[in-house]
């Protein structure tokens, strides 16, 4: 038997390219699997920012849900039911990921949305008030009341058109309302670090960047407290609402006859004729009924001059359902108030169901976004009521001391240590209803860990509730 050979020269180049070839082999196999470790790698982020993305707008749909339902069915004997309910879906869990929304208060993180009606809105807010917050000077004062007012007439020390075109900024001022607080950064004086503070990223949470001293941008004193600047207390967002605490469409004093106010506020038939006749006054305002009595309104005592701040002005006078009016109350004041019987002053339990089921608005005049008396944190109050620092304490311990909360301004008048010149100044601006949240839900996927944060602004003041503003990051 012969084996077959080669001569030892061709044996040699023959391993060669064997060794080659596995050589190259190697190579080709090596690169096809970092490019699929990759590729997979790739995939499985882009799965786990989906399913994170996915949680985080689990946990903004679940607060929709609440907060509509609360406008479709609200609970007008308890003003806490709903943050309590927003604090139940606050955390939550899917097969693929989890959920979570906070906020800040008192630089401190808490369960649940952040309520815009717990702060100033800076449409509104006056320049006395704002010169209480830190940080604000008499001339960016100004300058924020001209940018939003309708003149180009600038304040002791403001700026309109003209500093803004001279200065060459690219822009004049909006002569109109702030549409977001961002907006505030445009105005003369009003730089970043006081408007964001430490919330450079404006979402109401403090994030690693905002907590490490000068590591990193924006400069923070990393406390573990978020110092959120002017973007804390001020709002662009707060809006009013034409729904009752009940849900049904608040009642016109103007428009409702005298046996509509019967049934909606629970007052006499003497009352409601009273009620009608105040409301005939073009001046004639809702909170004048918190310090004056029926009997003196309703017999002209409504044009006398109110005390206290009324940011919204009271210029727009026309109305075009006056005649109507006029034809209304002649039917009904014939008999009562027109005499010298005294009207019975209104109780507290007909003042609430007034102040939550009633309106007297002016023909045009947009709805005021209030803070909530409920949730304004104390300092707010007091900047709201710089001078009587002791109703704005009393205030606090009387919403703390009720389980329900305050179901409506005129519940102030229980405490005889609230003054009637603080509940002049508040009423115009503070309610206790909230109706916008900005929900910032972090959203993680569970297999890998990785975050997406949605930040939106979500306005329940009508059905279907309305999203205002979306961020993802
Ligand atoms: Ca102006
Ligand atoms: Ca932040
Ligand atoms: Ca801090």
């Amino acid at each position: 038997m012969r084996r077959a050979s080669f001569p030892p020269t061709r044996r040699g180049s023959v391993i060669l390219i064997v060794i080659w070839s596995i050589a190259i082999a190697a190579v080709v196999v090596g690169a096809a699997q970092v490019l699929a470790f990759r590729q997979a790698a790739m995939g499985r982020e882009s799965i786990a920012k989906v399913e994170a993305r996915w949680a985080a707008r689990a946990g903004i749909e679940e607060t929709i849900a609440v907060l509509e339902y609360h406008t479709e069915e609200p609970d007008a004997t308890n003003a806490r039911q709903l943050f309590r309910d927003l604090e139940t879906v606050a955390d939550g869990q899917l097969t693929s990921g989890d959920w979570q929304i906070r906020h800040v208060e008192n630089g401190v993180e808490i369960k649940g949305p952040q309520d815009e009606h717990a702060k100033l809105n800076v449409n509104t807010v006056t320049q006395e008030t704002l010169l209480e917050l830190d940080a604000m000077t008499m001339d960016v004062a100004d300058a924020i009341v001209d940018w939003r007012d309708t003149d180009d007439t600038p304040g002791m020390m403001g700026a309109e058109y003209d500093f803004y075109v001279n200065r060459d900024l690219g822009y004049e001022p909006r002569n109109g309302p702030f549409r977001s607080v961002q907006e505030l950064e445009l105005v003369a004086g009003a730089f970043p670090k006081y408007v964001r503070g430490e919330d450079q990223n404006l979402n109401g949470r403090l994030d690693p960047n905002e907590n490490d001293g000068a590591a990193s941008e924006p400069p923070d004193d990393a406390d573990g407290f978020l110092d959120a600047g002017w973007s804390g207390v001020l709002t662009a967002r707060s809006t009013g609402s034409l729904l009752g605490a009940t849900g049904e469409p608040r009642l016109d004093l103007r428009e409702g006859t005298p046996e509509d106010m019967q049934s909606r506020f629970g007052v006499t038939a003497e009352q409601a004729t009273a009620l009608a006749g105040f409301a005939k006054s073009q001046s004639a305002k809702l909170e004048m009924l918190l310090t004056q009595d029926l009997q003196t309104l309703s017999t002209g005592g409504a044009n006398a001059p109110q005390r206290g701040a009324n940011p919204q002005g009271s210029s727009k006078t026309n109305n075009p359902s006056s005649g109507r009016q006029s034809g209304r109350s002649s039917a009904g004041a014939g008999n009562q108030s027109g005499g010298n019987n005294r009207v019975q002053a209104l109780d507290q339990q007909q003042l609430r169901r007034i102040f939550q089921e009633g309106s007297l608005t002016t023909a045009g005049a947009p709805l005021v976004g209030k803070v909530n008396l409920n949730t304004v944190p104390p300092a707010v109050l007091r900047a709201l009521l710089p001078d009587d620092p002791i109703s704005a304490d009393a205030i606090v311990s009387l919403r703390s001391a009720s389980s329900s909360g305050l179901l409506s301004i005129s519940d102030l008048l229980g405490s005889n240590r609230i003054t009637p010149q603080a509940l002049s100044a508040l009423s115009p601006v503070a309610d206790t209803q909230s109706y916008v949240f900005t929900v910032t839900s972090r959203g993680r996927s569970a297999a890998t860990g990785l975050e997406v944060e949605i930040t939106a602004v979500v306005d329940r003041s009508t059905l279907p509730a309305r999203i205002l503003e979306y961020r993802e990051q």
